[in-house]
């Protein structure tokens, strides 16, 4: 559930990029923090492992309005992609209200988009969050490349859930707002059912 506080009149929600490493997540995270208004958000932490105690993720908080007279501020993470940091991403996903699964479109990566699916069902699992009701979004990513599924192919895939997917080529913004705006759609509905 979003953080709500009521004496600052603030609701924090919290959104996970997950997916394998190197699918765009970063270059989501990148492109959002260049392409936002300085009063809009704050500082971009990124911070880089020397190993797996070392937590390693981008960290980008956004201000998107008011609801009911409360500030929204997002706060935009994400995982490392490698097998190896899994710490890190249960640390993560803890508390998470909404999730953009970023998906590598090229052919060889199919593995290791599905690798990353069964990981991030399974760390949702631990944390007793319902995977087919938590607010997520397909992004397949880097569909400039020549080496890559047809769109259909590779969100019959990943999609397990036949949520809504977006095309996107993070590196130069394509679908990089289109997926923030319905991930933050998605998390702003359930919201306002639990405020009804
Ligand atoms: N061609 C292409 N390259 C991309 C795209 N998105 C990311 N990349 C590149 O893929 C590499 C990994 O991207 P990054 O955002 O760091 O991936 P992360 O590990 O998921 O955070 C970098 O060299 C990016 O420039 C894309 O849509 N198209
Ligand atoms: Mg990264």
């Amino acid at each position: 559930m979003p953080n709500i506080h009521h004496s600052t009149r603030e609701i924090n929600c919290k959104v996970v990029y997950y997916g394998p490493g190197l699918c765009g997540k970063t270059s989501n995270i990148r492109y959002i923090f260049n392409n936002t208004n300085p009063e809009s958000k704050g500082k971009l932490i990124s911070v880089a492992p020397e190993n797996e105690h070392t937590l390693f993720f981008d960290f980008l908080p956004i201000f998107l309005g008011t609801l009911n007279g409360y500030t929204l501020k997002f706060h935009l993470h994400t995982v490392p992609g490698q097998i190896f940091y899994d710490e890190s991403r249960k640390l993560i996903l803890k508390g998470v209200d909404g999730i953009v699964f970023v998906a590598d479109s090229q052919i060889e990566r199919m593995d290791a988009n599905i690798e990353s699916i069964d990981n991030l069902k399974k760390n949702l699992f631990e944390q007793e969050i319902d995977v087919n009701h938590i607010p997520l979004v397909f992004q397949h990513n880097k569909r400039d490349l020549p080496n890559i599924l047809p769109i259909d192919e590779i969100d019959r895939i990943v999609n397990f859930r036949g949520s809504q997917y977006i095309e996107a080529v993070a590196l130069t913004g394509v679908g990089v707002f289109e997926t923030l705006k319905e991930v933050t759609r998605l998390v702003i509905g359930r919201l306002k059912e639990s405020m009804d």
